[in-house]
């Protein structure tokens, strides 16, 4: 009697997480290094949801200064050129954002972030 009562608890905790989880915002972490924000090979397009927090962290091993800059989207945003350091935004915008680093984007210092509605 015991064990099905402990069983039916851990069952109910289990039904109010898996509803509450969608509705979380969740923090994404993503690199700014020399001269890329994703790493060669991976998928330079990253998807999020409204209001999910990305921040952008500033390798250490990065020489050159770079800025995180909306090219094209929903909501223009931009971080200070900086060598070291993160730059957090948080997304209240669905849509598709075009970002560069504004002195390497012809060295293809290029991402997409894709915002899409809460689900
Ligand atoms: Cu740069």
């Amino acid at each position: 009697m015991r064990k099905l009562f402990a069983l039916s608890l851990v069952a109910a905790v289990a039904g109010v997480l898996a509803v509450a989880a969608p509705a979380m915002s969740k923090h994404k972490s993503l690199e700014v290094d020399d001269n890329y924000f994703v790493e060669k090979g991976k998928p330079r397009t990253v998807a999020v949801h409204v209001g999910d927090t990305v921040e952008w962290e500033w390798e250490d091993d990065a020489v050159n200064p770079h800025n995180v800059t909306v090219k094209k989207g929903p909501v223009k945003f931009h971080s200070k050129t900086k060598t070291s350091g993160t730059y957090e935004k948080k997304l209240k915008k669905a849509g598709t954002y075009k970002i560069v680093c504004t002195i390497h984007a012809s060295q293809g210092m290029k991402m997409t972030l894709k915002v899409k509605p809460k689900s």
